[in-house]
């Protein structure tokens, strides 16, 4: 029987690595087989296609692009110039933005070019602007002194890390919350949802330069008309990071007010969450701070690359095809019914559920912390992350909370009844695993992890992950 052509690219492939280091080879087996057979609820991770994942293993690997398209410091640089063109178009398109820059390595990459574009644009500073127009060797010890005076110590308001905000948004243990004077705003205590008076109160009080939206576990929109509202009324830039969201974005099921395309001056992103695409960042902006953006390789980062880049423009392409929108769609209906099955059988989710792709329990209720919850449920063949919750006890190595996500789960095509059965399994585990000795220690009977994992596979046995891919 012959093979199809995903199986036979990927048998080649590793035939060709095990020629060299087996041991790599045998390694990227074992993680596909890994992956099929665990119930991965990592909120932030996905399944990239073949198509997706075949575009990055090449020769682009192996070239320079310093630069933008058509203007590099490498000679030689025509396809690159080619995929990073069409990555960026695909991502315009798709998010109906002016300007695309698809060269950052990761979102924290993205949120450091994102930062430097502001500051370059808006720090009032003689020096660097001589800087900018390439005057460099007129600038005296002085006017060095003066520029890192300037752009040092500019002030940044974002969503704690411990309501849900990311730690590249002004976390003290980031680079971010030490380069910038940084203040956050957090949630409600009694709903866990976003006070946009308390917002724009921090705002007026702290008059930041960069008001930053987004985050990596609040389990419900933000409305970024309103965000840019109050950045507005005290002259900040607003910059979304929507690493985790920007599928619900591209799959328009964010639109109008949740959508940050129009709203915000930047926005940043990852590639590889709910967006399906390979590894990697991207920055979308205006032409006003496109310029700077522009600059990122080699202000910011490293040389692109450009097999990541091709892998992006393939992601996005398939991104702007309209069955997109019905998988952002079902991811949605899919963590809704997670958080329905779980809070009908006693779950405390923070803010009770959730409108997004991500929902957050607070295992206190289940008398656990949730480094001893992830381990329980990793025991049981579910994959999920631990993750503070707010006002987290516990704090940000032990946590309270588990945060599961329905991406992954949603590309292989599980539905909201399966949710529900997820649900079931998650909360058998939590309720049956009791607090040990340590944040760290739990007692969980092996026999019923044992039980809930292979309940798990079975879940995942009408739902083959890479159906196409047969490697032997
Ligand atoms: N590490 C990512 C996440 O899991 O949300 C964010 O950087």
């Amino acid at each position: 029987m012959s093979l199809n052509a995903e199986s036979t690219a990927f048998r080649s492939a590793l035939e060709v690595i095990r020629a060299v280091e087996p041991r790599v080879a045998d390694a990227i087996g074992a993680e596909l087989a890994d992956q099929r057979e665990s119930l991965k609820l990592i909120a932030s991770e996905n399944y990239a296609s073949p198509a997706t994942l075949l575009a990055m293993g090449n020769w682009f690997s192996d070239k320079y692009a310093e630069g933008t398209v058509g203007r590099r410091f490498y000679a030689g640089c025509q396809n690159v110039d080619t995929v990073e063109a069409l990555a960026a178009e695909h991502a315009r398109e798709l998010f109906g933005a002016a300007h695309a820059y698809v060269q950052p390595h990761s979102g924290i990459d993205a949120n450091l070019v994102a930062f430097w574009a502001i500051l370059a644009d808006r720090v009032e500073s003689p020096a660097l602007k001589k800087a900018q127009v390439r005057q460099v060797n007129e600038l005296t010890e002085a006017d060095w002194f003066a520029l890192r005076r300037e752009l040092g110590n500019q002030r940044m308001l974002g969503m704690s890390l411990d309501a849900g905000g990311h730690l590249t948004h002004g976390f003290r243990p980031n680079i971010s919350g030490k380069m910038f004077d940084q203040r956050s705003y957090g949630t409600d205590p009694a709903t866990g949802l976003i006070d946009y008076d308390k917002v724009a109160e921090a705002a007026r009080e702290f008059k930041p330069l960069i008001l930053v939206a987004g985050y990596s576990a609040y389990p419900r929109k933000v409305n970024f008309r309103i965000m840019r509202e109050i950045a507005d009324s005290v002259g900040a830039t607003f910059m979304v990071d929507m690493a985790h969201f920007a599928g619900l974005v591209a799959g328009k099921v964010f639109t109008g007010d949740f959508d940050p395309v129009p709203h915000a001056h930047i926005v940043t992103t990852t590639t590889h969450k709910s967006l399906r695409g390979p590894r990697g960042g991207m920055v979308l902006c205006g032409p006003e701070l496109a310029d700077q953006v522009d600059r990122g390789c080699p202000m910011v980062l490293g040389g692109p690359l450009p097999h990541v880049m091709a892998a992006k423009a393939v992601a996005l392409a398939e991104a702007r095809r309209p069955d997109f929108a019905d998988y952002a769609q079902r991811i949605v209906d899919n963590a809704q019914a997670l958080a329905e099955g779980l809070t009908g059988r006693g779950a405390k989710l923070v803010t009770g559920g959730t409108d997004n792709h991500l929902v957050l329990i607070d295992v206190t209720g289940y008398g656990l912390t949730g480094r001893q919850a992830e381990q329980a449920l990793l025991d049981s063949g579910i994959v999920t992350n631990r993750n503070a919750v707010p006002q987290d006890p516990n704090g940000a190595w032990y946590t309270s909370g588990i945060r599961i996500g329905t991406p992954a789960l949603t590309s292989r095509g599980l539905g909201t009844a399966e949710m529900d059965a997820t649900a079931e399994l998650i909360h058998t585990v939590l309720t049956q695993t009791t607090s040990g000795e340590s944040k760290a220690k739990y007692v969980l009977d092996p026999a019923l992890a044992d039980k809930v994992s292979k309940q798990a596979s079975e879940l995942l046995t009408g739902f083959p992950l890479y159906p196409g891919v047969d490697l032997g």
